[in-house]
């Protein structure tokens, strides 16, 4: 065998062994969510395929040609029973793109499909995309809600941009038509923009996030709520504000949404995200909020603090410090899958049921917002338990 048959060989059964590695429970534990231990995708589970020339007489000394970065932030749906993951793929280049992997299992086994997605280019400035939310809607779409970024053409700073709601639609996660973007006449930009799957006054309803800059929140007093008569030419003129920013809280510097709501008897579930600044850099956990069924923007239950925090290895990455979602499924017995990123660099799963964290959800204590209420919140409990214990006795 030649060294490029020998290198060839190695790689592919690394990958194959990496795609059918089993993955387990970790021992972490917090009754809320179960982590599972290895990550569903990785940068390593970019297919040979897309990375290597397999021909010898153009790749001689078999090397890498188009090198991927990271696999991260996807949409989720489930699919006729099997698990679809459109994952933000970067390329060493730092262009993301989207990239279906499938598995007929939510924890493991997950393989990316031979292409990566080709979005229609409808957008000449459009540079980067990435964050996609996957809605399977009630009008009988799939909606594919993502980041549009292009350079900002009106500012000579090289690092000024545009991010806008980029719109997909799909029946299969094949064939994607894309539509214009999302308009909002109050917000200049638009980030974690995602479809809910329901119609709200027989419109299409949108959670956004108003922001005056391209990184800065601004104004904009947290997770927005709109609606637009006609998702072919999506308008919304004005956004309500749900789930509040609030001052040093996890939400201070900006919030978004994460995974698309899921509705439940009680009320729709978001696992949205939340980011504070440090002297280290930006921190982004996931958080948790529910929002009323009759009035989708109204907040009925916010549960104090963070529900995902990066852990350990988690917290090292590219973007380090980050825990992300924009995505989640809801399985047929109830089970709940979240898919997260740690550090912009791969992607988890935490598991748990949509009884467990409705649970979490509706009876975790709202934030007190000041040290000396949160010790009085810790102290009741602690004087409720000690009480609760010596009955017990
Ligand atoms: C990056 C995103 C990031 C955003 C704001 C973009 O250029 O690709 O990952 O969320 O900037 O920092
Ligand atoms: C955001 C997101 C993500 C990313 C995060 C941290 O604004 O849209 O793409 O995970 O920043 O860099």
């Amino acid at each position: 065998m030649s060294m490029f048959d020998i290198a060839l060989a190695r790689e592919n059964a690394r990958y194959e062994a990496l795609v059918n590695r089993p993955n387990r429970p970790s021992d972490f534990y917090n009754g809320v969510y179960t982590r599972w231990e290895n990550p569903v995708l990785t940068r390593e589970h970019a297919p040979v395929i897309w990375r290597y020339d397999l021909d010898p007489a153009a790749n001689p000394f078999f090397m890498e040609r188009l090198g991927v970065n990271a696999v991260f932030n996807a949409g989720a749906i489930k699919l006729n029973g099997t698990y679809y993951l459109v994952a933000r793929v970067e390329g060493s280049d730092r262009k993301s793109f989207f990239a279906v992997a499938e598995s007929s299992s939510p924890v493991e086994g997950f393989r990316f499909w031979d292409f990566p997605v080709q979005l229609p280019d409808t957008c000449p400035g459009e540079t980067n995309v990435y964050d996609m939310r996957l809605t399977a809607h009630e009008d009988g779409w799939i909606y594919g809600v993502f980041c549009s970024e292009s350079k900002d053409p009106s500012n000579p700073d090289l690092s000024a941009a545009v991010a806008a709601a980029g719109i997909v639609r799909t029946k299969d996660l094949v064939a994607w038509e894309r539509l214009p973007n999302l308009v909002t006449k109050e917000s200049p930009q638009q980030r974690n923009v995602c479809l809910l799957p329901a119609f709200v006054e027989g419109k299409y309803a949108f959670y956004t996030r108003p922001m005056d800059g391209f990184i800065d929140t601004g104004s904009g007093g947290g997770i927005g709520f709109g609606l637009c008569d006609d998702i072919t030419c999506a308008v919304i003129d004005h956004e309500r504000i749900t789930s509040r920013r609030k001052y040093h809280t996890i939400t201070e510097i900006k919030n978004g949404a994460g995974a698309v709501p899921i509705r439940t008897d009680q009320g729709w579930l978001h696992i949205a995200h939340g980011v504070r600044n440090t002297a280290a850099g930006l921190r982004y956990v996931v958080y948790v909020f529910v929002t009323a069924l009759d009035d989708p923007a109204r907040v009925i239950a916010e549960p104090g603090g963070f529900l995902i925090a990066p852990r350990a290895g988690e917290r090292v990455g590219d973007v380090s410090n980050v825990a992300f979602t924009n995505g989640a499924i809801v399985d047929d017995d109830g089970a709940l899958y979240i898919y997260y990123a740690s550090s912009d660099t791969r992607l988890h799963v935490a598991s748990t049921t949509v009884a467990r964290i409705m649970d979490y959800a509706l009876h975790t204590p709202a934030d007190p917002l000041r040290s000396a209420d949160c010790v009085a919140q810790r102290c009741a409990l602690v004087e409720k338990n000690l009480a609760y214990l010596r009955n017990k006795i």
